[in-house]
């Protein structure tokens, strides 16, 4: 297996993006961050989407804790990259980046690592994946963004309960609470998230731009405001490739919706 913190690789057009630290249970410091940036960045130079994973056995076990400790007891210093936190940059711009982004979970999902994989559009867990937020006992607190989208995702209510009690939730119990969208036998999260990028990758790149940039900053606006941002999103801007799948449709050439429990012609 490679040697790189983070592996990059193009099928196609989708970006296969994998955290590659398993010895460290893909643990993120900041050279994983660094890694991370690299490739980010790369996939949405020249991927439609991308799939993000973990090496070995687990997803993400989150902060690298002994980096937190030497850096708690001054022993290393932080990055002086720029004014903005680097899990923050680099995460925003798999939230807000060019391309969409699909998880793959499995193992450990925990802290940092569960912020990780908020910042992808659509997860999918295989039943191994666990989910947590252990913060509370190793005596920090989220910082890679996890306030604002895993509360937003799960609520305040669970939220409060991952972190206050330590209390894990199973594959299913995370689809319950909509961390996860869709849950997968063991080992084949990969293997569905590719498809369903798969998929992704075939609408127009300005609609996927739009559910991934414009949706979740409406979600941030008062009615109004969001109404007023829908419009100018809907019927002011058409491009000529939305015009084609419009035209697509009416002179019966589009694929079919296919509805649950049938599968594609
Ligand atoms: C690590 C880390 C880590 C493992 N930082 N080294 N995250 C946590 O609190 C989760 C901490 N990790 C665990 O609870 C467990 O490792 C797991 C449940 C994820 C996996 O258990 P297991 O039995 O498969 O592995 P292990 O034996 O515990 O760990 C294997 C090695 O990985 C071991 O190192 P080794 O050199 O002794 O072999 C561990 O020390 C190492 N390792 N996890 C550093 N996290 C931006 S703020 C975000 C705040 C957070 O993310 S808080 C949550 C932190």
């Amino acid at each position: 297996m490679s040697d790189e913190l983070v592996t990059y690789e193009l099928d196609g057009r989708i970006a296969l993006i994998g955290l590659n630290r398993p010895d460290k249970r893909n643990a993120i410091n900041e050279a994983v961050i660094d890694a991370l940036r690299t490739a980010v960045r790369r996939a949405g130079d020249e991927s439609d989407v991308a799939v993000l994973f973990g090496h070995g056995r687990n997803f993400s076990a989150g902060l690298d804790l002994g980096e937190a400790l030497a850096r708690a007891t001054q022993q290393q210093r932080p990055p002086r990259k720029g004014r903005r936190h680097s899990w923050h940059e680099v995460f925003d711009v798999i939230a807000r980046g060019p391309v969409p982004f699909v998880a793959a979970l499995h193992g450990a999902v925990v802290g940092g690592g569960l912020e990780l994989a908020c910042a992808a559009h659509v997860r999918v867990a295989d039943a191994t994946a666990f989910f947590g937020l252990p913060e509370g006992q190793r005596g920090i607190f989220v910082g890679g963004g996890g306030t604002v989208r895993i509360q937003r995702i799960v609520g305040y209510t669970v939220m409060a309960d991952m972190m206050l009690t330590g209390r894990l939730l199973s594959a299913a119990e995370g689809e319950r609470e909509h961390i996860v969208r869709y849950v997968v036998p063991e080992g084949q999260a990969l293997a569905k998230a590719r498809e369903l990028a798969a998929r992704i990758a075939k609408n127009t790149h300005e609609t996927n731009w739009r559910i991934t940039n414009v949706l979740p900053r409406i979600n941030d606006l008062s009615h109004e405001d969001g109404l007023f941002m829908e419009y100018l999103n809907s019927n002011l801007q058409r491009s000529p490739e939305g015009a084609e799948r419009l035209r697509e449709f009416v002179e019966g050439r589009a694929q079919p919706l296919v509805p649950p429990g049938q599968t594609d012609a």
